[in-house]
């Protein structure tokens, strides 16, 4: 069986897709055999030495000897099935799914069109400054926290006091809610329109497990 214990991590400390692998870490207690930083600013993630760990190119990733694994949900998923406390996909299959629905209009409908790499095709391919990328970044988080803040609303609105995204209890959304969150304050977005995400992210930043894991943390 796999261990995380036997597992090298491949992180970047500013990745927030490797800030939500280490927050499911944190909450749950576990540490891996080692942590490896990719040093996304000089390209270590396209080496060849990374490339047969991870041939997508991005971090975060899980090597356990002969099986490396990439994609911080699937990750996660398996982390929560093999070391289930505390659980962060709720049993309860509508708060599962509630849950995931938030965690994918982050991970899937604002991360994947603000990553660096498309931020930096942006400028090779049409001659993007740092404004056109800028306005580019605000435009996808902007559609994605008013598609959050929503979902978060219906969330409170179904009697789900608390909290957290889904109410009392940590979840995969707040793992994926507080890493993008870091991302839009370093990009300079106004989060005020936001009063539901931003007091889920204050909560969670009370928190070691989110607090101790966070790109500023050092
Ligand atoms: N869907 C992937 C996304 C991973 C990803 O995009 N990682 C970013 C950092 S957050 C990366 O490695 N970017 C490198 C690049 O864009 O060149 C996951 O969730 O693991």
């Amino acid at each position: 069986m796999l261990s995380l214990k036997d597992a090298v991590f491949y992180n970047y400390f500013r990745s927030s897709a490797a800030y939500r692998m280490r927050i499911v870490m944190a909450l749950k207690g576990l540490t891996p055999r080692e942590t490896v930083d990719v040093d996304l600013r000089n390209g270590a993630q396209r080496g060849e030495d990374y490339l047969k760990i991870a041939p997508s190119g991005l971090v975060p990733s899980l090597d356990f000897g002969d099986h490396p694994h990439g994609q911080s949900l699937a990750l996660i998923e398996w982390i929560d099935a093999t070391y289930p406390e505390p659980r962060i996909i709720p049993a309860d299959p509508h708060d599962a799914l509630a849950a995931r629905e938030i965690a994918f209009s982050i991970a899937c409908d604002i991360h994947p069109v603000d990553n660096l790499r498309v931020l930096n095709r942006l400028t090779e391919q049409f001659g993007a400054d740092n404004d056109a990328r800028t306005a580019w970044y605000h435009h996808w988080l902007k559609l994605g926290f008013d598609a959050v803040e929503t979902l978060l609303k219906r969330q409170k609105d179904h009697g789900g006091e608390g909290p957290f995204a889904l109410g009392d209890t940590v979840s995969i959304a707040d793992v994926c809610l507080i890493p993008q969150v870091y991302n839009a304050e370093r990009f300079n977005f106004d989060l005020t329109p936001y009063p539901l995400i931003r007091a889920v992210n204050d909560h969670c930043l009370g928190l070691p497990a989110f607090s101790d894991t966070s790109p500023d943390a050092g």
